[in-house]
């Protein structure tokens, strides 16, 4: 049994959480094309012909502006402590950045086998790609290492992920499985469940509150009939930002719910009623406390 951990970093939004729920063929993680979507370590298990790969979706890493982004990058460095590979995205369709430079200097300074991806292939021509590769190939020269493998993908069109399955399979040392066989992720269905309302949520006012939100499940009833009755509160900083999520005559809450609870009922294959309730939570980004209630 070859059985390891594989965890995938880059700058917010390179599309580590898509290629997670890809190569698991489940979704997982949410995701979104606003930056700073991934609030928690997620590991998704694939399971192989004698093998066993747990794959670590992480936050990612930029800048922090607020204690919940410092944690959120504290949370990824514990991430990357004991594991086999590491995986760094790169997008094929963006220049390599400041951003991207800060994390292969940390990537140089890892004692594991060091992958490059280079993500979103399909967003860019043959000659482009074949450019981005080379120049993902030399700029690890920079910083005196070298990748073990450079891998091109689309994990929106599954483009490559067959491969990469099988070149981390093959790279895994001997060991025994880590999850039980029938597990696919770490995190169980009341967080998946606050996730997905978390992605309408951003999906909608991103652009007026772009990571004020903070889900809380209140309460889950399983009625005889099948019907899954869900409680759960969006929390935002302020009083004014209520109303941005309430929308005019309650019209941008209800599209919240409707979203999320269609994304809802394809997780639990069960009809679901989702009831959903605004409340404050004063600065929560910034309070310890509240950070530490909710495992940030
Ligand atoms: N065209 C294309 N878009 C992609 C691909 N992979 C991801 N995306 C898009 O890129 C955006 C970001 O994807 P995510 O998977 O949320 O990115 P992330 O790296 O997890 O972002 P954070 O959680 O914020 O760190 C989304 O709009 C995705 O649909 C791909 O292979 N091709
Ligand atoms: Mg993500």
């Amino acid at each position: 049994m070859k059985a390891g951990i594989v965890a995938l970093i880059g700058r917010p939004n390179v599309g580590k959480s898509t290629l997670i729920n890809a190569l698991v063929k489940e979704k997982i993680a949410i995701v979104s094309d606003k930056p700073q979507t991934t609030r928690h370590i997620i590991h998704g298990i694939i399971h192989g012909d004698g093998f066993q790969l747990v794959l670590v979706d992480t936050p990612g890493i930029h800048k922090p502006r607020t204690t919940l982004g410092s944690r959120l990058n504290a949370a990824t460095n514990a991430a990357l402590d004991d594991i086999d590979i590491v995986c760094l995205l790169l997008p094929a369709n963006e220049q390599i950045g400041v951003g991207d430079k800060m994390i292969l200097e940390q990537v140089s300074r890892m004692n594991c086998k060091k992958i490059a991806i280079v993500s979103k292939s399909d967003c860019v021509k043959k000659p482009v790609l074949l450019e981005k590769l080379q120049e993902v190939s030399e700029i690890a020269a920079g910083w005196n290492f070298e990748w073990d493998e450079i891998i091109p993908l689309s994990a929106r069109k599954n483009e490559n992920t067959n491969e990469l399955v099988a070149l981390l399979a093959r790279s895994m040392p001997e060991a025994l499985a880590l999850y039980p066989e029938d597990a696919i992720t770490n995190k169980d269905q009341q967080h998946r469940i606050a996730e997905l309302i978390r992605e309408a949520v951003i999906r909608q006012v991103f652009d007026e509150l772009p990571h004020s939100t903070l889900i809380d499940i209140d309460e889950i009833i399983r009625e005889g009939s099948g019907l899954v009755k869900i409680f759960a509160s969006i929390y935002v900083e302020r009083e004014s930002q209520k109303g941005i999520i309430v929308g005019k005559g309650g019209l941008q809450l209800k599209e919240i719910g409707t979203r999320a609870r269609k994304e809802i009922e394809r997780l639990l294959s069960a009809k679901v009623f989702l009831d959903l309730r605004v409340r404050v939570e004063s600065n929560w980004q910034s309070n310890e406390n509240t950070l530490d209630r909710y495992g940030f």
